[in-house]
Protein backbone atom coordinates (compact mmCIF):
# COMPACT_ATOMS: atom_id res chain seq x y z
CA UNK A 1 0.00 0.00 0.00
CA UNK A 2 1.50 3.31 -0.98
CA UNK A 3 0.91 6.58 1.29
CA UNK A 4 0.51 10.18 -0.02
CA UNK A 5 -0.41 12.89 2.62
CA UNK A 6 -3.48 15.64 1.72
CA UNK A 7 -4.08 18.40 3.41
CA UNK A 8 -7.34 18.41 4.40
CA UNK A 9 -6.90 19.88 7.89
CA UNK A 10 -6.53 16.96 9.96
CA UNK A 11 -3.76 14.50 9.13
CA UNK A 12 -4.91 12.52 6.90
CA UNK A 13 -3.67 9.46 5.10
CA UNK A 14 -4.29 8.47 1.59
CA UNK A 15 -3.54 5.09 0.07
CA UNK A 16 -3.66 2.93 -2.64
CA UNK A 17 -6.30 0.55 -0.84
CA UNK A 18 -7.86 -3.05 -2.09
CA UNK A 19 -11.41 -3.81 -1.54
CA UNK A 20 -9.26 -6.80 0.76
CA UNK A 21 -7.38 -4.73 2.88
CA UNK A 22 -11.29 -3.83 4.97
CA UNK A 23 -12.09 -7.40 5.10
CA UNK A 24 -11.77 -8.93 8.53
CA UNK A 25 -11.63 -12.70 7.36
CA UNK A 26 -14.64 -13.70 9.79
CA UNK A 27 -17.24 -15.31 7.99
CA UNK A 28 -20.73 -13.75 8.43
CA UNK A 29 -23.56 -15.81 9.85
CA UNK A 30 -26.08 -14.08 7.73
CA UNK A 31 -28.51 -16.46 5.57
CA UNK A 32 -27.04 -17.48 2.41
CA UNK A 33 -28.41 -15.00 -0.33
CA UNK A 34 -29.10 -12.00 2.50
CA UNK A 35 -28.63 -8.24 1.16
CA UNK A 36 -26.18 -7.83 3.80
CA UNK A 37 -23.85 -9.58 2.09
CA UNK A 38 -23.70 -6.87 -0.55
CA UNK A 39 -23.39 -3.95 1.46
CA UNK A 40 -20.49 -5.33 3.06
CA UNK A 41 -18.95 -5.69 -0.69
CA UNK A 42 -19.48 -2.44 -1.64
CA UNK A 43 -18.49 -0.98 1.86
CA UNK A 44 -15.01 -2.83 1.34
CA UNK A 45 -14.86 -1.30 -2.35
CA UNK A 46 -16.15 2.10 -1.25
CA UNK A 47 -13.61 2.68 1.36
CA UNK A 48 -10.91 1.17 -0.89
CA UNK A 49 -11.55 3.48 -3.18
CA UNK A 50 -11.70 6.80 -0.78
CA UNK A 51 -8.29 5.33 0.20
CA UNK A 52 -8.04 6.43 4.11
CA UNK A 53 -6.35 3.31 5.73
CA UNK A 54 -8.21 1.09 7.94
CA UNK A 55 -7.03 2.19 10.71
CA UNK A 56 -8.33 6.10 10.28
CA UNK A 57 -11.95 4.42 9.56
CA UNK A 58 -14.29 3.87 12.57
CA UNK A 59 -17.63 1.37 11.64
CA UNK A 60 -20.75 1.45 14.55
CA UNK A 61 -23.41 -0.28 14.45
CA UNK A 62 -26.50 -1.19 17.22
CA UNK A 63 -27.92 -4.85 17.26
CA UNK A 64 -29.59 -6.67 14.31
CA UNK A 65 -28.16 -9.04 12.00
CA UNK A 66 -27.16 -5.82 9.49
CA UNK A 67 -25.33 -4.20 12.79
CA UNK A 68 -22.99 -7.48 12.97
CA UNK A 69 -21.38 -5.94 9.44
CA UNK A 70 -18.64 -4.10 11.75
CA UNK A 71 -17.10 -7.28 12.57
CA UNK A 72 -17.24 -8.41 9.19
CA UNK A 73 -14.40 -6.03 8.12
CA UNK A 74 -10.98 -4.60 9.25
CA UNK A 75 -11.03 -1.11 10.65
CA UNK A 76 -11.86 -0.04 14.06
CA UNK A 77 -15.54 -1.16 14.80
CA UNK A 78 -18.24 -0.44 17.90
CA UNK A 79 -20.59 -2.45 18.18
CA UNK A 80 -23.09 -0.69 20.72
CA UNK A 81 -26.75 -1.10 22.26
CA UNK A 82 -30.03 -1.33 20.14
CA UNK A 83 -30.87 1.72 18.60
CA UNK A 84 -28.22 4.06 20.14
CA UNK A 85 -25.65 3.90 16.69
CA UNK A 86 -25.63 7.17 16.29
CA UNK A 87 -25.20 8.32 19.48
CA UNK A 88 -21.72 6.56 20.29
CA UNK A 89 -21.04 7.93 16.27
CA UNK A 90 -21.76 11.58 17.25
CA UNK A 91 -19.59 11.02 20.27
CA UNK A 92 -16.33 9.22 18.47
CA UNK A 93 -16.30 11.71 15.66
CA UNK A 94 -16.35 14.81 17.91
CA UNK A 95 -13.42 13.40 19.96
CA UNK A 96 -11.65 11.95 17.03
CA UNK A 97 -12.75 14.29 14.12
CA UNK A 98 -9.64 13.45 12.23
CA UNK A 99 -11.15 9.47 12.01
CA UNK A 100 -14.27 8.95 9.12
CA UNK A 101 -16.57 7.58 11.29
CA UNK A 102 -19.72 5.21 9.48
CA UNK A 103 -22.74 4.28 11.21
CA UNK A 104 -24.46 1.02 9.88
CA UNK A 105 -27.31 -0.77 10.99
CA UNK A 106 -30.97 -2.08 9.95
CA UNK A 107 -34.59 -0.14 9.98
CA UNK A 108 -35.50 -1.47 13.30
CA UNK A 109 -32.12 -0.62 14.75
CA UNK A 110 -32.15 2.96 13.25
CA UNK A 111 -35.96 3.89 12.48
CA UNK A 112 -38.13 2.14 15.35
CA UNK A 113 -36.27 2.03 18.76
CA UNK A 114 -33.63 4.52 17.16
CA UNK A 115 -35.91 7.04 15.31
CA UNK A 116 -35.47 9.78 17.82
CA UNK A 117 -31.51 9.44 17.73
CA UNK A 118 -31.82 9.63 13.76
CA UNK A 119 -33.51 12.67 13.86
CA UNK A 120 -31.75 14.69 15.83
CA UNK A 121 -28.58 12.78 14.37
CA UNK A 122 -29.83 14.44 10.92
CA UNK A 123 -30.51 17.83 12.78
CA UNK A 124 -26.69 18.04 14.50
CA UNK A 125 -25.33 17.64 10.72
CA UNK A 126 -22.30 16.08 12.45
CA UNK A 127 -19.66 14.97 9.31
CA UNK A 128 -19.76 11.42 9.46
CA UNK A 129 -22.12 8.56 6.94
CA UNK A 130 -25.41 6.48 8.03
CA UNK A 131 -26.29 3.37 6.10
CA UNK A 132 -29.33 2.04 6.80
CA UNK A 133 -29.67 -1.34 5.00
CA UNK A 134 -33.33 -1.55 5.16
CA UNK A 135 -35.46 -4.65 4.98
CA UNK A 136 -38.47 -3.37 6.39
CA UNK A 137 -38.71 -6.31 8.91
CA UNK A 138 -36.58 -7.18 12.67
CA UNK A 139 -34.68 -10.07 10.87
CA UNK A 140 -32.80 -11.01 13.93
CA UNK A 141 -35.79 -11.77 15.92
CA UNK A 142 -37.30 -13.34 13.34
CA UNK A 143 -39.62 -11.22 11.53
CA UNK A 144 -41.70 -8.55 13.36
CA UNK A 145 -42.97 -5.64 11.43
CA UNK A 146 -40.55 -2.25 11.66
CA UNK A 147 -41.19 1.48 10.86
CA UNK A 148 -40.86 1.08 7.42
CA UNK A 149 -42.71 -1.98 6.81
CA UNK A 150 -45.99 -2.21 4.32
CA UNK A 151 -49.02 -1.41 6.37
CA UNK A 152 -50.60 -4.83 5.00
CA UNK A 153 -47.65 -7.22 5.28
CA UNK A 154 -49.25 -10.46 6.75
CA UNK A 155 -47.50 -12.32 9.89
CA UNK A 156 -47.64 -14.36 12.83
CA UNK A 157 -47.47 -11.02 15.01
CA UNK A 158 -49.51 -8.91 13.41
CA UNK A 159 -52.33 -10.90 10.94
CA UNK A 160 -53.42 -9.04 8.33
CA UNK A 161 -50.50 -6.22 8.23
CA UNK A 162 -50.14 -3.79 11.16
CA UNK A 163 -52.00 -1.07 9.20
CA UNK A 164 -50.29 2.03 9.86
CA UNK A 165 -48.09 4.00 7.69
CA UNK A 166 -44.67 3.63 7.67
CA UNK A 167 -42.34 6.02 7.92
CA UNK A 168 -40.34 8.10 4.78
CA UNK A 169 -36.90 8.55 6.20
CA UNK A 170 -35.25 10.03 3.15
CA UNK A 171 -38.16 12.60 3.47
CA UNK A 172 -37.66 13.12 7.17
CA UNK A 173 -33.92 13.20 6.58
CA UNK A 174 -34.10 15.87 4.24
CA UNK A 175 -36.12 17.38 6.52
CA UNK A 176 -34.31 17.53 9.59
CA UNK A 177 -31.28 18.68 8.21
CA UNK A 178 -29.07 16.22 6.55
CA UNK A 179 -26.45 17.25 4.05
CA UNK A 180 -26.73 14.11 1.67
CA UNK A 181 -29.47 11.94 0.97
CA UNK A 182 -29.21 8.68 -1.32
CA UNK A 183 -30.74 5.27 -2.25
CA UNK A 184 -28.77 1.88 -2.74
CA UNK A 185 -29.46 -1.58 -3.75
CA UNK A 186 -27.58 -4.23 -2.12
CA UNK A 187 -27.55 -6.02 -5.24
CA UNK A 188 -25.53 -3.33 -6.95
CA UNK A 189 -22.58 -3.45 -5.29
CA UNK A 190 -20.44 -0.90 -7.13
CA UNK A 191 -23.23 1.53 -7.62
CA UNK A 192 -23.52 1.10 -4.00
CA UNK A 193 -19.69 1.92 -3.06
CA UNK A 194 -19.59 5.07 -5.33
CA UNK A 195 -22.88 6.55 -2.67
CA UNK A 196 -20.32 5.49 0.03
CA UNK A 197 -17.47 6.94 -1.59
CA UNK A 198 -19.29 10.44 -1.89
CA UNK A 199 -20.99 10.37 1.05
CA UNK A 200 -18.16 9.84 3.08
CA UNK A 201 -16.92 12.69 1.11
CA UNK A 202 -19.43 15.39 1.35
CA UNK A 203 -19.56 17.52 4.37
CA UNK A 204 -22.12 17.38 7.30
CA UNK A 205 -24.68 14.05 8.39
CA UNK A 206 -24.59 12.18 4.76
CA UNK A 207 -27.82 9.38 4.83
CA UNK A 208 -28.20 6.46 2.45
CA UNK A 209 -30.92 4.20 2.96
CA UNK A 210 -29.65 0.47 1.00
CA UNK A 211 -32.58 -1.55 -0.18
CA UNK A 212 -31.55 -4.64 1.89
CA UNK A 213 -33.46 -8.20 1.05
CA UNK A 214 -34.41 -10.25 4.02
CA UNK A 215 -34.64 -13.44 2.14
CA UNK A 216 -35.36 -15.57 4.76
CA UNK A 217 -38.56 -13.81 6.46
CA UNK A 218 -39.55 -11.07 3.50
CA UNK A 219 -38.80 -13.68 0.68
CA UNK A 220 -40.68 -11.66 -2.01
CA UNK A 221 -38.12 -8.64 -1.04
CA UNK A 222 -35.77 -10.55 -4.02
CA UNK A 223 -37.80 -9.19 -6.40
CA UNK A 224 -36.78 -5.46 -5.77
CA UNK A 225 -34.17 -5.84 -8.54
CA UNK A 226 -36.46 -5.72 -10.84
CA UNK A 227 -38.01 -2.63 -9.31
CA UNK A 228 -35.15 -0.86 -8.78
CA UNK A 229 -34.06 1.61 -11.55
CA UNK A 230 -31.49 5.16 -11.21
CA UNK A 231 -33.19 7.98 -9.70
CA UNK A 232 -34.24 10.72 -12.94
CA UNK A 233 -33.68 13.48 -10.60
CA UNK A 234 -31.41 14.58 -7.74
CA UNK A 235 -31.96 17.96 -5.87
CA UNK A 236 -29.29 20.30 -4.61
CA UNK A 237 -30.23 22.69 -1.72
CA UNK A 238 -34.06 23.37 -1.92
CA UNK A 239 -35.03 20.58 1.27
CA UNK A 240 -38.40 21.90 0.06
CA UNK A 241 -38.55 20.42 -3.44
CA UNK A 242 -36.24 17.48 -2.70
CA UNK A 243 -38.87 16.47 0.18
CA UNK A 244 -41.75 16.48 -2.39
CA UNK A 245 -39.56 14.50 -4.79
CA UNK A 246 -38.98 11.90 -1.90
CA UNK A 247 -42.45 11.79 -0.81
CA UNK A 248 -43.54 11.56 -4.80
CA UNK A 249 -41.07 8.86 -5.54
CA UNK A 250 -42.63 4.72 -5.42
CA UNK A 251 -39.47 4.39 -2.91
CA UNK A 252 -37.35 2.04 -5.94
CA UNK A 253 -35.44 5.01 -7.36
CA UNK A 254 -31.74 4.72 -6.70
CA UNK A 255 -28.86 7.31 -6.21
CA UNK A 256 -28.31 10.73 -5.04
CA UNK A 257 -31.64 12.61 -4.20
CA UNK A 258 -30.30 15.32 -2.33
CA UNK A 259 -28.01 17.30 -1.51
CA UNK A 260 -27.48 20.63 1.20
CA UNK A 261 -24.70 22.74 2.05
CA UNK A 262 -26.09 23.41 5.70
CA UNK A 263 -22.66 24.24 8.01
CA UNK A 264 -21.59 20.68 9.51
CA UNK A 265 -20.47 20.19 13.25
CA UNK A 266 -16.89 19.49 12.61
CA UNK A 267 -14.44 20.41 15.11
CA UNK A 268 -10.60 21.23 15.53
CA UNK A 269 -9.10 18.59 17.21
CA UNK A 270 -8.80 18.80 20.75
CA UNK A 271 -5.95 19.05 22.34
CA UNK A 272 -3.74 16.14 23.76
CA UNK A 273 -4.62 15.25 27.38
CA UNK A 274 -2.21 12.90 28.94
CA UNK A 275 -3.49 10.99 31.74
CA UNK A 276 -1.25 12.92 34.65
CA UNK A 277 -3.08 15.90 33.19
CA UNK A 278 -6.44 14.47 34.11
CA UNK A 279 -5.38 13.05 37.66
CA UNK A 280 -3.79 16.77 38.34
CA UNK A 281 -7.42 18.01 37.35
CA UNK A 282 -8.91 15.70 39.76
CA UNK A 283 -6.44 15.80 42.63
CA UNK A 284 -8.01 16.83 45.92
CA UNK A 285 -6.75 19.96 47.89
CA UNK A 286 -5.18 21.20 44.19
C1 LIG B 1 -33.32 -2.65 24.01
C2 LIG B 1 -33.56 -3.83 23.08
N1 LIG B 1 -34.80 -4.08 22.64
C3 LIG B 1 -35.01 -5.12 21.81
C4 LIG B 1 -33.97 -5.92 21.43
C5 LIG B 1 -34.23 -7.10 20.53
N2 LIG B 1 -33.81 -6.87 19.16
C6 LIG B 1 -32.59 -7.27 18.72
S1 LIG B 1 -32.33 -6.95 17.12
C7 LIG B 1 -33.87 -6.26 16.96
C8 LIG B 1 -34.38 -5.74 15.65
C9 LIG B 1 -33.37 -5.65 14.59
O1 LIG B 1 -33.98 -5.26 13.39
P1 LIG B 1 -33.21 -4.44 12.30
O2 LIG B 1 -32.49 -3.30 12.91
O3 LIG B 1 -34.18 -4.10 11.23
O4 LIG B 1 -32.08 -5.42 11.81
P2 LIG B 1 -32.08 -6.74 10.93
O5 LIG B 1 -31.94 -7.86 11.92
O6 LIG B 1 -33.35 -6.81 10.14
O7 LIG B 1 -30.88 -6.55 10.07
C10 LIG B 1 -34.57 -6.29 18.16
C11 LIG B 1 -35.93 -5.78 18.37
C12 LIG B 1 -32.68 -5.60 21.90
N3 LIG B 1 -31.60 -6.30 21.53
N4 LIG B 1 -32.51 -4.55 22.72
S1 LIG C 1 -32.77 -13.16 8.96
FE1 LIG C 1 -32.93 -11.83 7.16
S2 LIG C 1 -31.68 -10.00 7.68
FE2 LIG C 1 -31.08 -11.68 9.07
S3 LIG C 1 -29.33 -12.66 8.06
FE3 LIG C 1 -31.19 -13.80 7.47
S4 LIG C 1 -31.81 -12.87 5.51
FE4 LIG C 1 -30.39 -11.44 6.51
Amino acid sequence: MSETLVDTGHAETHCVLAAKDFASGAHPVWCPGCGDFGVLAALERGLAKHGRPPNEVVLVSGIGCSSRLPGYMSCYGFHGVHGRALAAASGIKLARPDLDVITVGGDGDGYSIGGNHFIHACRRNVDMLYVVMDNRVYGMTKGQPSATTEPDWDCDIAPGGIGLRPFNPLALAIAAGANFVARGFSGDPNGLADLIVEGIRWPGFAFIEVLSPCVTFRPEQTGWKKMVRPAALSIEQDRAAATALVLGDDGYSLGVLFRGERAAIAPALPPQISVADIEREFALGA
